[in-house]
């Protein structure tokens, strides 16, 4: 494992998901200029990575490319933000259409580690389909386009996975591996601090590990995870309450608490060009 040089912590903000809506909360950006947007405040407060998925303008959830291009063009009109593609999309979306965002070349995106049965929401006892040749076909293409992957894992036997790409010398170091806690409506292991110091024991060797809780799980897990070194992930595609009863105004308060612990924990939230020097990524 890898402990952030120099005590930064790279903050990614998950701007909207596939599974919140406006109706659960009115805020959640959902269109191109509203993502972007979202995302140039939050990167106002000290974030450095947005973590996209994009809607039709019915806001339903879409993989199409021009979306994913236009939000892109759009966020970077402001900032120049690190963008990271959900290949991971939602429900609605087949394999082919999640991966559709490759071809907007995003500086990274995610690899989702395996597969998960969902066990709660609409789709509960429908499985979420990451098998691993599918996995080689995409960390490929990814590979032949330079975008570099945020590996999600969502329980221990994910590693398998992770452990495979590294051994077939498809990742790059440091493995950049997302661990994802709390996700029931996607079959993820419980969000508790055993879990999270668990998962922790099987990275494999040159790794940076972010962390990703849902829901009321999100402000401690997160903080647990900078006390251990890791990296974090807040935004209203997690976690749509700023606190119990209270539903979040916009991404950038997540972002703005985030930052306030991390400066109580002697930690400095990375810039885009720090976290690009962290994780290596081209454009360094
Ligand atoms: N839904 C998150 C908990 C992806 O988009 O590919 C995990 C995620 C993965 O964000
Ligand atoms: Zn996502």
């Amino acid at each position: 494992m890898i402990k952030l040089a120099g005590d930064k912590v790279i903050i990614t903000v998950a701007q909207t998901g596939a599974y919140p809506t406006k109706s659960m909360n009115p805020n959640l950006p959902e269109q191109p200029e509203e993502i972007a947007e979202s995302a140039y405040a939050c990167h106002q407060k000290g974030d450095s990575i947005c973590h996209i998925h994009a809607r039709d303008k019915e806001g339903k959830i879409t993989g199409s490319q021009e979306v994913f291009q236009e939000i892109h063009d759009r966020i970077h009109s402001k900032c120049d933000i690190i963008v990271q593609d959900s290949t991971g999309g939602g429900p609605n979306l087949t394999l082919e259409q999640r991966f559709e965002c490759l071809n907007a070349k995003p500086e990274m995106a995610s690899l989702n580690m395996g597969t998960m049965i969902r066990v709660s929401g609409q789709h509960a006892g429908l499985p979420f389909l990451n098998i691993r040749k599918d996995i080689e076909t995409y960390i490929a293409k990814m590979n032949e386009l330079g975008i570099r992957p945020e590996m999600e894992v969502y329980n221990h036997a994910m590693f398998r996975e992770v452990n495979n790409l590294i051994q077939k010398d498809l990742v790059k170091k440091p493995y950049y591996i997302n661990l994802v806690l709390g996700a029931m409506h996607q079959g993820a292991v419980d969000a508790t601090s055993e879990y999270l110091y668990s998962m922790i024991d099987f990275l494999p060797e040159d790794s940076i590990f972010n962390v990703t809780a849902i829901g009321i799980a999100q402000l401690p897990l997160t903080t647990m995870g900078m006390i251990l070194g890791g990296c974090i992930r807040v935004g209203m595609e997690d976690n749509i309450y700023y606190r119990r009863g209270e539903l979040v105004k916009n991404n950038a308060q997540l972002v703005a608490r985030a930052v306030r612990i991390a400066r109580e924990l002697n930690k400095e939230p990375a810039t885009p060009a720090e976290a690009r020097k962290i994780l290596g990524l081209k454009s360094t």
